[in-house]
């Protein structure tokens, strides 16, 4: 027989008024809303005299129970604070972005190295040593708001400079070219990639048949092709990723002469990928990596930076180029153009609501100061129409700007009013322009000041046309495979078997190995020969590809890091572990720069071998060595036993092995590399037993290169 209850039923007493865990007056967490530009702030503070209110403030007795007509019978219509928080609960949602759904954002500040003021007069470009307020976004783009990080995709590197002129949006990527050369392409690519549409499947991921349908369809695909099954894809970091303007913009002096412009974003500690076994791992493990890394990084004081570098160019470049500057499946390699840079990107400051910074940040193309203007690039003039559009859809109102996130930081001054969710509608009687009843009849336009255009004279027939200048799809593909080194070479050919192999119609694989052949004939060999497939005919191109110059700077490893810093070793450690050395390896993990993280049997930590206890991060199946860029294996002897017959820390260390990563171990440890399957021969030059202070700063050294790549070739079948 049921009995009344009025408390919650999870304290299984019957009490009289709601219950709550903390007590009638506990404090309540913070909440704040702030209009962004001179609304009042109101701020629900953690005093313990403030009460749960409903939205209208009334104050809450009840959080627990509804209200209901006796004590076993329906819930009432009138219990308005049900209503009201079911309600909102309801509309929690807003629509994820049609592409990039799944991102991260920071906040932090853009300073100003070199002066650019002989080019541009963009205000954020003129005083050397100013710093501006900003806020940067990382995405991918395939997947879902909650799919996994380590997705092969491209990633956005969305960048608002709040500047003094208002809000310039640099919406790039990290790749620095795109799949195609016309915006009214952009929903076919998306629908490819995306699940596909009978059956929903699959999430985030190219390696499927409508993907490789519309590509092997699209030759002007294929210079991106190669950057997308490159290590670029899999990116170890958003902060060991460098980011892209893509398009040519212009620079606009005082003039109104123009400085063609590209923009890059470098990043401080170099780039850094993962491999792709790795990553498919890292997105079980972790499907967060790539958030909790940034998270980790800003909150533990090691900021992420980058530098803002510039390729300048005039019309006479342009002109002499191979290639046309406005074809956005093209760049221009820094051998031949060198980036000068000229400020620096620092991200200091985590959001402190997801919801209300990283999910309503609306990034729009168009948003560009006065000083800065587009180019005539397809893909840019399409995408300027797209991104305030889609704006409306996600957040519902053209008042979008007056999200806090959104809003200038400069005085800003119009007379658009009213729409859903005004905050700030002009005050006074007048609300046009020009008109003579306000102050001085203000705000008025102010040409000095003011954005203009670049005066570019425009003549031509109105038509559909591709120009000949973008018919060339092969020879920068070609560039960039033939810039990578061989280990990167070998994962593009794994990664287009990999995908291709998920292709279910044979007619797809043959059409995309018949580009390859065409774009470099070892790399279609090799491809073919790893789908077990005869040779189809190289594609005939639109325009026969020429041979440029390779570009070192194109490649992650030739131009790798040279250091351990802002690396993450992983400790693996039992009770009994050497404490001398475990001292020695913290000590120089924590002079390289870098951080570690203890790995152990159970998470309350170990005991090393003088007594000492330390804790664990991770339990040894929560911490797979996927999640470390190196690792270090300290066992006790009295451990030993429990580990050999561990299955995960034998996943541990096998995987470590195989994804060519840096492993010291001491004396003890060696058994475990035994039952691993590892013999003597296969102790590399990559793998340190740690008896002294002086192997551990050896092995700290070494991991500054990241990868054993020659080991790569032992532990791959495909090699
Ligand atoms: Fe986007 N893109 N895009 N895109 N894009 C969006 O805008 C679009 C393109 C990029 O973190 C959408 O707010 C078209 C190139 C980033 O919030 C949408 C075309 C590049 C982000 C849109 C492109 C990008 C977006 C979806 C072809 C690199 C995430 C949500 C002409 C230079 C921004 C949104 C964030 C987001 C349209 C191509 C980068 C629908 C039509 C090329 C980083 O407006």
């Amino acid at each position: 027989m049921a009995t009344a209850r009025k408390n919650n039923s999870s304290r299984g007493t019957a009490s009289k008024g709601p219950f709550n865990p903390l007590g009638p007056s506990n404090p309540t967490s913070s909440f704040e809303t702030d209009t962004g530009h001179g609304g009042e702030v109101h701020q629900q503070s953690t005093d313990t005299d403030v009460h749960l209110t409903t939205q209208q403030g009334i104050p809450v007795a009840d959080d627990q129970n509804s209200l209901k007509a006796g004590t076993r019978g329906p819930t009432l219509l009138e219990d308005f604070h049900f209503r009201e928080k079911i309600f909102h609960f309801d509309h929690e949602r807003i629509p994820e972005r049609v592409v990039h759904a799944r991102g991260y954002g920071a906040h932090g500040y853009f300073e100003l190295t070199k002066s650019l003021a002989d080019v541009t007069r963009a205000d954020i470009f003129q005083r050397v040593g100013e710093k501006t307020e900003a806020f940067v976004r990382f995405s991918t783009v395939a997947g879902s708001k909650g799919s996994f990080d380590l997705a092969r995709d491209v990633r956005g590197f969305a960048v608002k400079l709040y500047t003094k002129q208002g809000n310039w949006d640099l919406v790039g990527n990290n790749i620095p070219v795109f799949f195609i050369q016309d915006a009214i392409k952009f929903p076919d690519i998306i629908h490819a990639v995306k699940p596909e549409p009978d059956r929903g499947f699959p999430q985030a991921q190219s390696a499927h048949d409508t993907f490789w349908d519309f590509i092997s369809l699209t030759p002007e695909s294929m210079h991106m092709i190669m950057w997308v099954m490159s290590d670029r894809a899999i990116p170890r970091s958003f902060r060991f990723m460098e980011g892209f303007g893509v398009h040519t913009f212009r620079f606009l002096d005082t003039n109104g002469r123009s400085t063609f412009v590209k923009f890059h974003w470098k990043p401080k500690l170099g780039m850094q990928s993962v491999m792709w076994n790795e990553a498919v791992k890292i997105n079980g493990a972790d499907p967060d990596f790539h958030r909790r890394d940034l998270w980790d990084a800003i909150t533990s004081g090691n900021f992420p930076e980058w530098e803002l570098g510039v390729q300048l160019f005039d019309e006479t470049f342009a002109e002499k180029f191979e290639f046309d500057v406005l074809d956005p499946t093209k760049l221009i390699p820094e051998e031949v153009l060198p980036v000068q840079v000229v400020g620096r990107l620092v991200l200091d400051r985590v959001v402190d609501n997801f919801f209300a910074e990283t999910e309503q940040v609306a990034f729009c193309t168009q948003n560009i100061p006065p000083g800065i203007d587009f180019s005539n690039d397809p893909l840019l003039q399409g995408r300027n129409f797209s991104y305030l559009d889609t704006q409306l859809k996600r957040l519902g109102s053209p008042n979008f700007t007056h999200i806090p996130i959104n809003a200038p930081r400069c005085p800003f001054a119009h007379f658009q009013q009213d729409g859903h969710m005004a905050m700030h509608n002009p005050k006074g009687r007048a609300n046009y322009e020009p008109n003579s009843l306000g102050a001085e009849g203000g705000p008025r336009e102010t040409p000095e000041l003011g954005f203009r255009s670049f005066a570019e004279p425009i003549t031509g027939t109105k038509e559909r046309l591709r120009p000949d200048s973008f018919a060339d799809h092969y020879s920068q593909a070609r560039m960039f495979f033939r810039s990578q080194t061989a280990p990167e070479q070998k994962h593009i050919v794994d990664a287009l078997v990999f995908e291709l192999s998920k292709v279910e119609h044979p007619h797809i694989r043959e059409r995309m190995v018949a580009h390859l052949l065409t774009l470099d004939a070892a790399l279609g060999e090799k491809v073919g020969e790893g789908l077990g497939m005869e040779l189809p005919d190289p594609a005939v191109p639109a325009k026969k590809p020429i041979d440029v110059k390779t570009s070192d700077a194109l490649s992650i490893i030739a131009r790798g890091p040279e250091s351990f810093e802002g690396r993450k070793l992983g400790i693996l450690a039992t009770s009994g572990a050497d404490a001398k050395i475990f001292n020695a390896l913290v000590k120089a993990v924590e002079k390289a720069g870098a951080v570690y993280e203890i790995i152990a049997p159970k998470i309350s930590g170990v005991t090393l071998s003088d007594g000492t206890a330390v804790t664990a991060k991770q339990k040894i199946d929560g911490g797979p060595s996927v999640l470390y860029d190196a690792v270090a294996i300290l066992v006790g002897v009295d451990e030993l036993g429990a580990l050999l017959k561990d299955a995960p820390t034998q996943d541990f260390v096998r995987d470590a092995y195989a994804h060519c990563k840096f492993i010291a171990f001491t004396a003890e440890t060696k058994p475990l590399f035994e039952k691993c399957g590892f013999t003597e021969e296969d102790f590399d030059d990559g793998c340190f037993e740690l008896g002294s202070a002086t192997n551990v700063k050896q092995f700290l050294e070494a991991c500054a290169k990241l990868r054993v790549w020659d080991r790569e070739l032992k532990v791959d079948l495909d090699a």
